[in-house]
């Protein structure tokens, strides 16, 4: 049996203000460190280690991952990053607050915007400043692959080929894996890897700074989930999650 831990990062800048951030590369808030740390310590009081960790090319995760190996006396474990675990790319909303959107434009559309598994937001023009071919980290992606937006079904597509190339074989060969990544990558991952269905998905909200863990079968089959945290929080936050995309 194999035990595998996804992590949301911690509260974000624009988790805070409540702005899509897809791409945006925005920093950890004081109460994120702190929700990385605790995920740290609670990792460590129940007994888990890893050998290698995988995160995505944006701060709020790699500083969430660098926050838990710290916490756990691991900083000496191996990281490697992927733009594949980046968050999905929100298109034309990154930086717009999700209340006003969907004042603007009405819940229901700002909720199949962020839920639907195949309908992509508006794309980003070429000539934004945001496309992610002006950012020097995208330099050896193709230029075909650079999103410019994406449904979660692309999501899936990208974060299923990381999965099938570097951490599968990792976690075969018997590595202690931890994940940190978004609420996005992670939801295409848990998708994939549950076999979830497109409607099934989404109801799903994953909430920042809580360990998930996964034990997986010698074929990497999940045989159960769990969060590492008290079921009262955890529901509480996952709704805070889902409630995001009110105009209130
Ligand atoms: C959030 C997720 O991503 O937003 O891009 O706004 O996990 O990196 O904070 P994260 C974003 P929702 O899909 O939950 O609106």
């Amino acid at each position: 049996m194999h035990k595998i831990v996804l992590l949301r990062h911690g509260q974000s800048l624009w988790n805070r203000e409540n702005r899509f951030t897809g791409w945006t590369d925005v920093d950890l808030t004081e109460r994120g460190v702190e929700e990385a740390r605790a995920a740290g310590r609670a990792l460590k009081a129940q007994g888990f280690d890893f050998d290698l960790a995988f995160t995505s090319v944006l701060k709020r995760a790699i500083r969430t991952l660098w926050l838990v190996l710290e916490e756990m006396d691991r900083v000496w474990v191996p990281i490697h990053n992927s733009w594949r675990l980046n968050e999905r790319h929100y298109g034309a909303l990154q930086g717009l607050n999700k209340a006003e959107t969907a004042a603007k434009y009405g819940e229901q559309q700002v909720f199949l915007w962020r839920r639907s598994y195949d309908m992509a937001p508006p794309a980003l023009e070429p000539s934004d400043p945001r496309h992610p071919g002006n950012d020097p980290r995208y330099r050896a992606l193709r230029p075909e692959e650079l999103p410019v937006t994406e449904s979660l079904k692309d999501t899936v597509a990208r974060c299923a080929s990381y999965w099938n190339e570097a951490i599968a074989p990792a976690i075969q060969a018997g590595r202690r894996v931890i994940i940190t990544a978004h609420g996005n990558s992670l939801r295409a991952l848990v998708k994939y890897l549950d076999r979830l269905s497109d409607q099934d998905i989404v109801g799903l909200n994953i909430p920042t700074g809580i360990p998930l863990v996964y034990e997986l079968d010698q074929d990497l089959k999940p045989l159960r989930h769990y969060y590492l945290g008290d079921p009262e929080t955890v529901a509480k936050a996952v709704q805070a999650v889902a409630n995001q995309g009110l105009a209130r």
